[in-house]
């Protein structure tokens, strides 16, 4: 697991270099802007529930088939298992908007996921609409002023929706 410093720092070693003014300059910005990092994490994890239960009842209503009997989250439990990996995706998805780095999304999630569905047969694309919708939801909360100090949250936004993108494609 890596984060904004480490992966800077790791990539830096590799090449026996010192960091570039480049990524010191970026490293800076990410600590200037660290309490709107800070406040989006705390954003997200504090609606996670209805981040997910929206996001799991939207995804239910435009592909019903999925509820219907036969389908892939009929019955409670493998309702339960479905909330359950939204669930999971959006935890890693807060961690890697902390870390400021895809990695930990990556090596503890993602890897390995697409061929778990597969497996399952689990429909990865309908995983990956539930995502999207997460999404939504959670650049909402980012770029809701109220409560705030108003300033621009665009690089935090892209930031954050790149992790959920990487996600559904991940499944997709
Ligand atoms: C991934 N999901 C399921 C399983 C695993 C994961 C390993 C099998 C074991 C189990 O059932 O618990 N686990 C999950 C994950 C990590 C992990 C992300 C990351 C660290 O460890 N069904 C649908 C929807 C979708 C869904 C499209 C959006 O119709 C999910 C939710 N996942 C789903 C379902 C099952 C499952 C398992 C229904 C149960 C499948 C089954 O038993 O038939």
């Amino acid at each position: 697991v890596l984060d904004a410093f480490a992966k800077v720092i790791t990539q830096a070693d590799a090449r026996g270099e010192y960091l570039s003014s480049a990524q010191l300059d970026a490293l800076a910005a990410l600590v200037k802007d660290g309490n709107k990092r800070a406040d989006t994490v705390n954003r997200i994890t504090s609606n996670s529930s209805a981040i997910v239960a929206n996001a799991a009842r939207a995804l239910f209503a435009e592909q019903p088939q999925l509820i219907a009997p036969g389908g892939n989250a009929y019955t409670n439990r493998r309702n339960a298992a479905c909330l359950r990996d939204m669930e999971i995706i959006l935890r890693y998805v807060t961690y890697a908007i902390f870390a400021g780095d895809a990695s930990v999304l990556d090596d503890r999630c993602l890897n390995g996921l697409r061929e778990t569905y597969l497996a399952l047969g689990t429909p990865g694309a309908s995983v990956a609409v539930g995502v999207q919708k997460m999404k939504d939801a959670a650049l909402a909360l980012v770029n809701d002023p109220n409560g705030i100090t108003r300033g621009d949250c665009s690089a935090i936004s892209s930031e954050v929706a790149s992790y959920f993108d990487r996600a559904a494609a991940a499944v997709s």
